[in-house]
């Protein structure tokens, strides 16, 4: 059979911004309301007060563990911004903003990080593993990469079922090294399925920087052992995202394949709660990384536009510092899950095993130790 023509790679950044927050493409301008850059740009602000105040609760002991989007905020609402409704989404820990786009409640990811008895996982999982599925927006997993040939069979599902719909995966450059990786797009090159693999390469994989997990100087070139489409994009460019999926999601919906993204950002903050970046990069690589940040250069386009200005920053961190408080404070008068859920959802029926578990448990908690009581176990 004769080899077809393979798809382009493009390693030159996409850009439409540029830092000092001039427009490389006004074309692209034209194909977005301004007011709809203006709420992403207060969604993407909101999304760093969350961030800042969900460390700080990790610091006071109120919340177990916790991992920012800081510094990567237009991967995450960018994306979101550029597809379906619905299109599936796969995200990995750093995209809350993925589904608190598309209208997942800010009440219910709280809800999620604290694991109270409105946590739509019931306080089974750890912190940041929320799950969003009225937003067609798959759980978060702590394996990473585990999203990838998730997202690739779904893509290849919906083809098959004659959906023009496509699926979306996010993952870390670190997590382009996985088995995952090539298992996901080989198979959905292979079968043409309507995938869009969008890399963050934020430069590491916890303490380990890119150099040491890859010796190829782009991920999207990787695409070309795949037989399908590579893009590299600016990642802290809203814009140059926004376009970057759109041309990927009609790429797909006109049943050409997939493509690999990846958006070149970094990540402003420590890699989790539990990491202190100071131990391996150099505070002069952080600023320097700090002059590229997505917020400002977004907010200088929107203010030569007039679009912006300083009392509306203020007014909208005001409000969003004010609902994560609120809705934290919603989230811890609320009580554990009730711990007989703890054998639901296993399967749509409980087996006769857990059944047999859950009734050992309840036979185990009424024996009268007092321990259960004093825990707040119930
Ligand atoms: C299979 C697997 N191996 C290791 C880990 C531990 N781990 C959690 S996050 C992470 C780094 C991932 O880096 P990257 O893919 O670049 O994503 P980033 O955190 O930078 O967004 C590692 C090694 C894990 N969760 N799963
Ligand atoms: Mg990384």
């Amino acid at each position: 059979m004769a080899a077809s023509q393979p798809p382009p790679v493009e390693i030159a950044p996409l850009r439409v911004l540029r830092a000092d927050g001039t427009i490389l493409d006004p074309e692209f301008i034209d194909s977005v309301p301004a007011s709809d850059i203006a709420r992403l740009y207060a969604a993407m602000v909101a999304q760093r007060v969350y961030d800042d105040r969900m460390i700080k609760m990790q610091r006071q002991g109120r919340l177990g563990f916790y991992l920012a989007c800081t510094g990567e905020e237009a991967c995450a609402y960018g994306p979101a911004y550029a597809l379906r409704d619905d299109d599936w989404m796969f995200p990995a820990y750093r995209e809350p903003g993925v589904a608190l786009w598309r209208g997942f409640p800010l009440q219910t990811w709280v809800d999620n990080l604290v694991g109270n008895c409105d946590d739509p996982v019931k306080g089974r999982q750890m912190p940041v593993h929320w799950s969003a599925r009225a937003q067609n927006v798959v759980s978060i997993s702590s394996p990473v990469g585990t999203q990838i040939p998730q997202c690739a069979g779904t893509a290849y599902a919906m083809r098959q079922r004659g959906d023009d719909a496509v699926a979306i995966c996010f993952f870390g450059e670190g997590t382009s090294s996985e088995g995952d990786f090539h298992v996901g797009l080989n198979f959905a090159g292979v079968a043409k399925a309507p995938a869009i693999f969008f890399c963050r390469n934020n430069g590491y994989a916890i303490s380990t920087p890119y150099e040491k997990t890859t010796a190829t100087p782009h991920i999207a070139l990787r695409a070309l052992g795949y037989g399908i489409r590579g893009q590299v994009v600016d990642g802290n460019d809203l814009f140059a995202v926004i376009k970057a999926v759109r041309e990927a999601a009609a790429f797909a919906r006109a049943g050409h394949g997939p493509t690999l993204i990846e958006a070149k950002t970094y990540r402003l903050a420590a890699h989790s709660t539990s990491d202190d970046p100071k131990a391996y990069r150099s505070r002069e690589e952080e600023a320097e990384a700090a002059a590229q940040d997505p917020l400002p250069r977004l907010r200088r386009w929107l203010e030569a536009q007039g679009l912006w200005d300083e009392a509306r920053e203020q007014q909208t961190q005001a409000e969003a510092s004010e609902a994560i408080l609120a809705a934290l404070a919603r989230a811890e008068a609320k009580p554990h899950p009730p711990l007989t859920t703890l054998f639901d959802d296993v399967f749509a029926a409980r087996t006769p095993l857990l059944e047999a578990q859950a009734l050992e448990l309840a036979a185990h908690l009424s024996s009268g130790d007092s321990a259960y009581r004093a825990s707040g176990g119930h």
